[in-house]
């Protein structure tokens, strides 16, 4: 099995690039399925301990079903499945970039939620335009022990959101613990209030939104992911849902379509983020972001090793 990592301003990303399991042919989100019901241990060892950590993204390469598509792809982490990474979406191109299977200029991803478009700007730079993003449900309260009301917008990025604007502590690094702790309170009360995305999908991942640091930026974020692990890059499934809740039709007059949006992360890093409308009235947007090559590596698995799966 061949990897290679990446990180998208900050974030890491593993594609698996050899040795990941046959998914067979059809739909990306069949595909994913498949994944999740017969392939769970390959998801384990590839991203969980002692060869990866909590923050890993995968992305396993698959065959397209359109073949002009450069690639279907499913990303995981170490808890399960994501229907999209917009941060993981840029790794890939970059990856692809890097590996001679794509050159600069606009190509298709296949994902288990829809294509998406990936603009190869440079051997670092791409921009995804996502998935038609919207918001669900607008300002919910939730009564959280230990913190008190909490209200937020439910809303669709690629993955659901709970999207908070303010936090229980300041949106510094030094807080990373706090902020896990406080997302982490709110996302089992929302279980608890059975207060879901549509189709009673989990609500997963938890945003905090608060001012910038940088003078030029619109915001910056906290983003909590399923499996426990903070998004150090600016989240590009959340910032999409973000995009959605600021956009015009939805009422909240703050954001137009073409306006820039300038998402800083908990770290400092950023993406430059806009929408368009399509035909149908959806909200389209557009995230630019920048990866980098970190390593090669083929994985070794030895039969006596105990932890060959990665350790859950
Ligand atoms: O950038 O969309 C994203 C993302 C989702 C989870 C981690 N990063």
């Amino acid at each position: 099995m061949r990897v290679i990592d990446s990180h998208t301003e900050g974030e890491p990303t593993r594609v698996v690039i050899d040795g990941g399991p046959d998914l067979g042919h059809g739909p990306i989100r069949e595909r994913a399925t498949k994944f999740r019901q017969t392939e769970d241990a390959f998801r384990r060892l590839a991203v969980n301990e002692p060869r990866g950590s909590d923050a890993i993204v995968g992305a396993l390469l698959c065959e397209p079903e359109d073949s002009s598509s450069a690639a279907g792809v499913i990303f995981f982490n170490n808890v399960g499945y994501l229907g999209m990474c917009v941060h993981g979406a840029i790794g890939v191109a970059v990856t692809l970039n890097y590996l001679g299977r794509i050159g600069i200029g606009i190509h298709q991803l296949e994902t288990p939620v829809g294509i998406v478009q990936i603009d190869v700007l440079g051997p670092n730079q791409v921009a995804i335009e996502n998935v038609p993003s919207f918001r669900y449900r607008t300002n919910v309260s939730v009564d959280v022990p230990s913190l008190g009301t909490i209200s937020g917008d439910v809303a669709w990025g690629g993955n659901w959101f709970f999207l908070v604007d303010g936090a229980p502590v300041p949106l510094i690094r030094a807080n990373v613990r706090q902020l896990s702790d406080a997302a982490e309170v709110i996302r089992d009360q929302l279980e608890r209030d059975e207060v879901t995305g549509t189709d009673g999908a989990m609500v997963d991942h938890i945003a905090f939104f608060g001012p910038a640091e940088s003078e030029d930026a619109n915001s910056r974020n906290f983003v909590y992911c399923p499996g426990g692990a903070y998004d150090r890059s600016p989240c590009g499934t959340s910032t999409s849902a973000k995009l959605a809740c600021l956009a015009e039709v939805f009422n909240d007059n703050k954001l137009q379509p073409g306006d820039v949006w300038i998402q800083e992360s908990i770290i400092g890093s950023r993406f430059t983020a806009t929408f368009r409308i399509d035909d149908s009235g959806r909200i389209i947007p557009c995230l630019n972001g920048r990866a980098f090559i970190c390593s090669e590596a083929s994985f070794v698995m030895q039969p006596d090793d105990p932890y060959i799966n990665g350790i859950t």
